[in-house]
């Protein structure tokens, strides 16, 4: 029978069953629980709310160093018996999908993302069982062969995924389902996605990004081309347009912080019902306690986006309406 080591160097994706044991993943699923619920509290922000805007953690934070000590030897243990040798870990998520934030994440080959500091493969390990309707993985096999592209800016509010759309994919794509406590080993160059979350249940996992000890990569990793308003620009450009905004209504100079610059949106938009734009209101104040969580939630938390489409409301509710009125005279 072929190894899982020879079917990932093959396919560059393998299942590893039932690798972490129940207790565990049991463990570290009432940790991560117990964290958002403490995290939205924080914030004075129902858990929904939260989830809504933030569906990763990074590791440090106090979630992932509560669980991480009991996790700790058996990943490296199952990442050393897979690959064959000693290995060091470069990065640990929580990824979260859920009814509140229940979108795919885009086809993406993940090295592209990790140009400073390459790895080989991740274990995405499921906290929980993960059917079909859950928001399951999937992967184009043998696509860790093909060239390195540039990395996706999925946050860019006018992207679409052209490769999940394109036959090649429809028609060579695995679904991969799992069980709880199942490890998903992929290779670093493996295009792949996460797809909508229908059935509402939380699916939650336990992501570490890896390589071999005294393996050097040398890999051809092509530099990111940053959108207008993208996974890296958004935040600043947000902020700039939101001052500029105030600045042009008050006819003042405004000098605040970012967090401080969206509660005087918030405020303006609480009690001065006359704007020189049309918008949405009740959706813009929607959009920017979006922002603002997402804000916090990256500066204490360690938090981020993985669909990215938090900035993206923004965008559509109030930026792009304030970007044209700055363009426009008067
Ligand atoms: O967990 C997900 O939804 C996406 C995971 C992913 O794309 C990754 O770990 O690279």
């Amino acid at each position: 029978m072929q190894s899982k080591r020879s079917i990932f160097e093959e396919t560059g994706i393998v299942v590893l069953n039932n690798a972490v044991n129940r207790e565990l993943v049991l463990l570290i699923n009432k940790t991560v629980t117990f964290w958002i619920n403490t995290y939205a509290k924080e914030l004075a922000c129902d858990i929904g709310d939260y989830l809504k805007s933030v569906s990763r953690w990074a590791h440090p934070c106090l979630m992932t160093e509560q669980f991480y000590p009991s996790i700790e030897t058996p990943l490296m243990d199952i990442a050393r018996a897979f690959i064959g040798g000693s290995v060091r870990l470069h990065k640990i998520n929580i990824i979260s999908k859920s009814a509140y934030a229940d979108l795919p994440v885009p086809c993406h080959q993940d090295i592209s993302y990790s140009r400073e500091d390459p790895y080989e493969f991740s274990l995405w390990l499921a906290l929980q069982d993960v059917n079909l309707s859950d928001g399951v993985l999937e992967f184009l096999p043998y696509s860790q062969k093909d060239k390195i592209e540039p990395a996706v800016d999925f946050w860019s509010p006018e992207f679409i995924d052209h490769k999940h759309q394109s036959a090649k994919w429809q028609k060579n794509l695995i679904k991969v389902p799992v069980k709880m406590g199942d490890v998903i080993a992929f290779d670093s160059r493996i295009w792949h996605r996460s797809a909508k979350n229908t059935s509402g249940q939380n699916r939650f996992a336990l992501v570490t990004r890896w390589s071999r000890s005294n393996h050097p990569l040398s890999l051809d990793i092509p530099e990111r081309i940053p959108a207008y308003f993208g996974m890296w620009t958004c935040a600043k450009v947000t902020e700039s347009l939101l001052k500029k905004g105030l600045e042009k209504l008050s006819q003042q100079a405004v000098d605040a912080d970012f967090a401080t610059i969206i509660k005087l949106w918030q405020k303006q938009l609480t009690y001065q019902k006359k704007l020189p734009f049309n918008i949405d209101t009740p959706q813009t104040q929607k959009a920017l306690a979006g922002v603002s969580i997402l804000h916090y939630a990256a500066t204490y938390h360690n938090g981020g986006d993985a669909q990215g489409k938090v900035y993206a409301h923004l965008w559509y509710s109030l930026l792009r309406p304030i970007n044209q009125w700055l363009n426009t005279d008067g």
